[in-house]
């Protein structure tokens, strides 16, 4: 009788070997700690696992972990995401990407995604800055941030809320993380993964370089007063009075996760005859 246990898989069996160019302390090497962490404690063969990204030094993430990986367009990720869940309902399909990515030029794409509600998990690394692109402001950057020549005097407008936008635009699990609580961060990511539905795990991820102060902001700030709730109102309530530090698990919904029935494949043949013109 063979009597082997299964080896289990480690988290850093679903890091890639390659090495990341983020600046030293950047918060993104702790979201790849929390994700391969969080796909350890899941033992997702590594083959259904697929990540998605946008463009951006956070969107480099899926290069450095050891799943399938796509690097798409700026502020992309979450169609191309959609169309991969719904083309392959069977793979758990991650996305990620940044402040940037997600909540300006991806703007629109997030608000659907958490109407739509197809089962996908999206960790957005929000260091409320362009990194890439050299320290820009981007949409939540507090209104009187001076620091972009671009926006020498603040970007005089209120932040972008994004829990408050998926809340309302029927997100079904919705967190906030920080940088400096990897295992916290495994944690939602987990539970993320599980929730069926779309879910939004925001990250409190400190840009070293652009935004040096955030690190020590972020670990004094950062409180997890958060208690998962099932009430759509409690959670709204929350968010009424959010100071933007709080962690933990905010709501789990329970709508349905959108998944149209599975159409009959057409063959090549078919697809080209109906293009004719
Ligand atoms: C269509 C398009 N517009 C603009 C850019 C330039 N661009 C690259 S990354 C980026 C912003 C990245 O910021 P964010 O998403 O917050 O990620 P971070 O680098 O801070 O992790 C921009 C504007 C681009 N690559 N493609
Ligand atoms: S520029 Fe900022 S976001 Fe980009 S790698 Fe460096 S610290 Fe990280």
């Amino acid at each position: 009788m063979n009597t082997t246990e299964p080896t289990r898989l480690t988290p850093k069996q679903y890091k890639s070997d390659i090495k990341p160019v983020w600046c030293k302390g950047c918060g993104d090497f702790s979201v790849i700690a929390a994700i391969t962490r969080g796909l350890s404690q899941l033992q997702l063969p590594r083959e259904n696992v697929a990540f998605v990204s946008g463009i951006g030094c956070s969107s480099r993430i899926p290069a450095y972990s050891a799943v399938y990986g796509f690097h798409g367009v700026h502020g992309r990720a979450l169609p191309i995401a959609t169309g991969l869940k719904l083309a392959r309902p069977e793979l758990t399909v991650l996305v990620a990407g940044g402040d940037g990515d997600g909540f300006s030029i991806g703007g629109n794409h997030f608000m659907h995604s958490c109407r739509r509600n197809v089962d996908l998990t999206y960790v957005v690394m929000d260091n409320s800055v362009y990194g890439m692109t050299k320290g820009q402001a981007s949409p939540t950057t507090a209104s009187d941030w001076t620091g972009s020549k671009l926006t020498p005097e603040g970007p005089g407008m209120p932040p972008f809320r994004p829990l408050e936008i998926a809340l309302s635009a029927g997100a079904n699990f919705i967190s906030r993380a920080t940088a400096n609580d990897p295992n916290g961060m495994a944690e939602q990511i987990v539970e993320a993964i599980r929730h069926p539905g779309f879910s939004l795990v925001h990250v409190l991820c400190p840009c070293v370089t652009y935004r040096p102060e955030q690190q020590e902001l972020f670990k004094a700030r950062a409180h997890a007063d958060w208690q998962s709730t099932t009430e759509r109102a409690e959670a709204m309530h929350r968010l009424a009075d959010d100071d933007g530090y709080t962690t933990g698990i905010l709501y789990q919904g329970d709508r349905p996760a959108f998944m149209p029935p599975p159409e009959p494949r057409a063959t090549l043949e078919q697809i080209e005859t109906e293009f004719r013109i």
